[in-house]
């Protein structure tokens, strides 16, 4: 049994989580946070048979979209609703994968 660990882009989470429930996987979504953008993206934690791993892996694959997003640096916190400080584009990857190995499982 592995436990896949997916970071997904918000855009992309129901698509991703409906594809997967389609193929028969068990997901659970969690909301989660970035710590460098420090905006929400959604991390899926999903079970899954260590032979069924790789399918799910394409099938998140398939359905997330790397993304260009700017983020203000250091420099322009604090100077209120102004848009002119200094940014950088950071490339946001469709989805960040950790797959785990798991030690037991059991459902009551
Ligand atoms: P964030 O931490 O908000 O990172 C968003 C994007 O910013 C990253 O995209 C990367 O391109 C860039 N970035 C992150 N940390 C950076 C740093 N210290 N210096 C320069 N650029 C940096 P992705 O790598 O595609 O990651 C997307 C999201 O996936 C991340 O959001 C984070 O929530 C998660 N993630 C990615 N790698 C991770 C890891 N090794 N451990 C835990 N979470 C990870």
């Amino acid at each position: 049994m592995k436990l896949i660990l997916a970071i997904i882009n918000n855009d992309d989470s129901a698509v991703v989580s409906s594809a997967l429930t389609n193929e028969g996987f068990i997901v659970t979504k969690l909301s989660t946070t970035g710590g460098f953008l420090m905006v929400g993206n959604t991390t899926l934690l999903v079970g899954s048979k260590k032979e069924d791993v790789a399918r799910a892996k394409e099938i998140i694959r398939l359905n997330s979209q790397t993304r260009k997003k700017v983020k203000p640096t250091t420099m322009s916190y604090g100077v209120g609703l102004h848009d002119s400080g200094p940014k950088i584009e950071v490339k946001v990857g469709g989805a960040t994968i950790f797959v785990l190995d798991v030690e037991e499982t059991e459902k009551y």
